[in-house]
């Protein structure tokens, strides 16, 4: 039975690596942070009790900017893999907090990698890191591949070439298992809300129930190499299982602008709109809609107006500097891994839109119920 540590075991990747590798049936433990507030929904229905016999399952605290606890939760759980994936992982928020961007998404790797060296477990311990299509920035050239250079374009992104370059060097330095996987954009249901497929799904949710009228976004031409977290994580896997370390693109090789997921996922719902004007004065306007579907998904047609403008663009969102195109070629990873993404690009916005619906709509049925949150502070 072989034993896993996830940093980040919180976030999205880590709630689906702790899926996958329980089903495998190791031993998963992961390090989450101290909050004032629970933030383990995404991992509350994989919570055993400390009391349990036999449990698979644990989570210690700790946080990528202490040394102390990253080296004592190493040396008691003694792990045979560990994946990396704790990080101030958004991007424009990396330009209000580049000092502690780096200090986790760069250092925090150096700080595991050290754990493994000074407590002896190099040549049991393998080690992921979480890199990120990011890295390839400005465009070099299309589609992206192990050998493009990189020109990160944010502090993120170079807080990521240090942690990248790090895992590379103790590779070579001292013969450890490390391996990057350079992951271009994954999403799902849990993605976080601030992202932008997500804050789109939720708000085509709303908007189509008529509890939101407009969805405000950034640069909607912006093209990303779309996928989904499920399958990204067994790639993450299969790179900890090959005979020598080595770093892999994980992608789709397909692209997309933000305009046309948004079109897509419109449409998810029977509503079709048009986007008109240029750069801050572009809208998407609903040119039509298809009441049978509608109906079918329990939604009101008549809170559908045509000509209602469902989308505008708020300059806030834009970037200081923008990566403006992804698309990954994987093939190194289809070759050797035999990995290959089961999820389409329809699909992922499918399964996102009918997990959102949903919630929505079980929010506005509480709100119609009266049961709003409570104010404490009336
Ligand atoms: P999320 O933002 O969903 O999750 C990040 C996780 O890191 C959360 O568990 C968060 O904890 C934790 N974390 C943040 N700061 C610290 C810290 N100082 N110490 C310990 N833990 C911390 O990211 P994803 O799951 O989407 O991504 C996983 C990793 O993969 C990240 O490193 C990301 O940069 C990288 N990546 C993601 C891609 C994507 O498209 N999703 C693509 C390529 C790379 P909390 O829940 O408390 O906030
Ligand atoms: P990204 O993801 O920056 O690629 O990083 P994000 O979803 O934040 O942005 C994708 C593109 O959409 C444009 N955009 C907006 N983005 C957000 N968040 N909000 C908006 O309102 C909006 N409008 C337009 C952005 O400008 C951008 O071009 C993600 C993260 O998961 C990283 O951790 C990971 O490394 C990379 O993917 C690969």
């Amino acid at each position: 039975m072989k034993t896993a540590l996830i940093t980040g075991i919180t976030g999205q990747d880590g709630a689906y690596l702790a899926e996958f590798l329980l089903r495998k049936g190791y031993i998963v433990h992961g390090v989450k942070r101290r909050s004032s507030l629970f933030n383990t929904d995404r991992i509350d229905h994989l919570y055993q009790d400390p009391h349990e016999k036999d449990r698979h399952f644990t989570l210690h605290y700790g946080d990528l900017t202490d040394s102390t606890n990253l080296i004592r939760i190493v040396q008691e759980t003694q792990p045979d893999e560990i994946y990396n994936l704790a990080a101030q992982s958004h991007v424009q928020v990396s330009f209000d907090t580049p000092e502690y961007t780096a200090n986790v998404d760069g250092l925090g790797m150096l700080r595991l990698l050290e754990a493994v060296r000074m407590l002896g477990l190099k040549d049991k311990c393998r080690i992921y890191q979480a890199s990120t299509s990011e890295l390839y920035g400005l465009v070099q050239q299309v589609p992206q591949n192990e050998n493009t250079p990189f020109y990160p374009r944010s502090p993120y992104a170079v807080a990521k070439l240090y942690a990248y370059w790090i895992t590379v060097n103790y590779r070579e330095a001292y013969d450890m298992y490390a391996c990057n996987g350079i992951l271009f954009n994954h999403e799902s249901p849990i993605r976080g809300e601030t992202f932008v497929t997500r804050k789109i799904t939720r708000a085509v949710s709303k908007i189509a129930l008529g509890s939101q009228d407009c969805l405000y976004l950034g640069n909607l031409s912006a093209q990303r190499d779309w996928g989904h977290a499920k399958d990204y994580v067994e790639a993450m896997w299969l790179m900890l299982q090959q005979e020598k370390a080595e770093d892999y693109v994980i992608a789709t090789g397909v692209t997309t602008t933000v305009r046309e997921f948004v079109r897509r996922s419109f449409e998810e719902v029977g509503i079709e709109i048009e986007f008109a004007g240029k750069g801050k004065n572009e809208k998407g306007v609903v040119i039509d809609f298809d009441e049978a579907q509608l109906v079918s998904l329990g939604l009101n047609p008549e809170l559908v107006k045509i000509g209602q403008t469902v989308v505008r663009v708020d300059p806030r969102y834009f970037r200081p500097t923008e990566v403006e195109l992804l698309i990954g070629d994987a093939s190194k990873a289809f070759k050797q891994l035999g990995w290959k993404p089961k999820y389409s690009l329809d699909a992922l916005i499918q399964d996102m839109m009918h997990s959102d619906l949903k919630e929505m709509q079980k929010e506005d049925y509480l709100k119609k119920g009266g049961f709003n949150t409570l104010n404490y502070f009336e």
